[in-house]
């Protein structure tokens, strides 16, 4: 990521696309003031808006809008940057470019203010991996946990990891150095035992938060399954609030997976609703539905096992002695084929309008909901439960680690830090050496893997001028 050595200046609108009131164009680059004044004259003071024309070369107006400036390194990019807020519309925008591009602007690439601030230090990986997120956040959820990234959550984290592991080497690697002081002192090795054991738990315990952050950013997949006919479609479509899936009471009515994207407590749900499992289809489209079901079920964090009780009662059932009635044995419709094995599945016994299921069907056990989808009865005690499932996927208080990159980072320090301990008492400058590879690590996830960090720690704590 080399920049040359005086960088272009670049502009680009960085609101959304289309017609709109306003529309923000940004210009950044050493070039950025000089081009701005030659088509609005006299900038504003720094951070301050003003009301400018903006003029082509020829002196011809384009527009009349807000200017602003931002003098580097105060700016996003860390370059002198201005704003102009115009109107919204594409005449607008093309006069712009044209009259920048005359200017010796040139249109920027995809994220290429972004990669200027994280050159010029602005923003380092982790909260440019925030700021990302934060563009792409959908629920409260992402958006809190995204705008915490931006805002150095994860940086600090890491910059506090390996503040801790410089403490660890110092001393260690001050042996190495200078050799000529006799070896590391055993009471060195021994304080960095327990130190290295201390952080190895945090990192651990910050990886098994990690999948609740990374549920957060990426969502959750909840599949419907269930025999044809069951009222998956219905499910769904209820769920979504608009008529997404065809309904029909004709069995194998759903042959292709439909995805809807919703909010559950701030959670985002990818809902799935399946092609319904039947045994002995000869038809090669519905074959082929029931494999994606398949997949997308066993791929899936929860599923919602419907079953379709006016029915299945009779197949899955038995009768009672007594009264000589159909006895819903939902366990036994339930192991039907189904492979429902995770502690978060849920169970919809559906259509209990054309027949009642009595409470002897286990309704209380909190997995199982008795439901009509078509009158709406048990629809709100099932939608709670499967929201407050959702959102236990997301709750954790250590999220920091939102991404596989970071959590594969953490998994090698874990590693290094662990080999480290192992030799720490016999080796210790040999364990110095993993100690600082644990520290190159965790660096990659701010994007700065600095070495001379550890002399400057050495010469710091140690007064080696002496
Ligand atoms: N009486 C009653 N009928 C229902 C209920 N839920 C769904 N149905 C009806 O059951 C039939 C099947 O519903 P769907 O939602 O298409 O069922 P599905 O599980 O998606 O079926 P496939 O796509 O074929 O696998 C339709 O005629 C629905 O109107 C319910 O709670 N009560
Ligand atoms: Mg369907």
């Amino acid at each position: 990521m080399r920049m040359p050595a005086t960088p272009e200046t670049i502009y680009a609108r960085a609101s959304g696309a289309g017609r709109a009131g306003v529309a923000v164009f940004r210009i950044s680059g050493p070039r950025a003031f000089s081009i701005a004044e030659a088509m609005s004259g006299l900038l504003p003071d720094p951070k301050r808006a003003a009301l400018r024309p903006i003029r082509e070369k020829s002196g011809a107006l384009i527009d009349e809008g807000l200017v602003l400036a931002f003098r580097g390194p105060a700016s996003f990019t860390g370059e002198d940057v201005v704003e102009y807020h115009l109107h919204g519309s594409p005449a607008v925008e093309a006069a712009l470019a044209e009259a920048l591009a005359a200017l010796g602007a040139r249109s920027a690439e995809a994220g290429e203010f972004t990669k200027r601030a994280l050159v010029n230090g602005k923003l380092d990986l982790a909260e440019v991996e925030g700021l990302a997120d934060l563009l792409e956040s959908e629920t409260s959820l992402q958006r809190m946990q995204a705008l915490g990234q931006l805002g150095g959550r994860l940086s600090e984290a890491a910059k506090g990891w390996r503040k801790r592991l410089l403490a660890i080497i110092a001393p260690l690697e001050a042996d190495i150095d200078f050799p000529d002081e006799g070896g590391v002192p055993a009471a060195v090795a021994a304080r960095a035992g327990p130190e290295i054991d201390a952080l190895v738990s945090e990192l651990k315990s910050h990886q098994s938060a990690a999948r609740q952050a990374q549920a957060v950013r990426e969502g959750v997949k909840v599949a419907i399954i269930g025999a044809p006919n069951a009222g998956k479609s219905s499910l769904l479509n209820r769920l979504a609030g608009s008529d997404r899936a065809i309904v029909s009471e004709i069995p194998g009515t759903t042959r292709d997976i439909i995805e809807v994207r919703l909010d559950l407590g701030g959670m985002l749900v990818s809902l799935f609703d399946t092609a319904g499992l039947r045994e002995n289809s000869e038809d090669l489209i519905e074959i082929e539905g029931m494999k994606r079901t398949r997949r997308i079920a066993a791929d899936a964090d929860i599923r919602v096992l419907m079953i379709d009780v006016s029915r299945e009662t009779f197949q899955h059932g038995s009768v009672s002695r007594e009264t000589n009635d159909p006895v819903f044995q939902p366990e036994v419709a339930e192991n039907a084929g189904y492979g429902l094995s995770g502690e978060r599945d849920f169970v919809v016994l559906n259509k209990i309008d054309l027949f009642p299921v009595p409470e002897a069907a286990g309704l209380s056990a909190g997995r199982r909901f008795g439901m009509s989808v078509r009158t709406g009865e048990g629809f709100d005690a099932f939608l709670a439960a499967l929201t407050t499932a959702v959102t236990d996927l997301g709750r954790t208080e250590d999220a920091v680690l939102t991404r596989a990159r970071h959590t594969e980072a953490v998994r090698y320090a874990i590693g290094f830090l662990e080999t480290a301990r192992e030799k720490i008492d016999e080796a210790p400058e040999l364990a110095a050496e993993d100690v600082r590879l644990a520290m190159r690590a965790l660096g990659r996830i701010t994007g700065a893997v600095d070495v001379e960090d550890v002399l400057g720690e050495i010469f710091a704590s140690f007064c080696i001028g002496k």
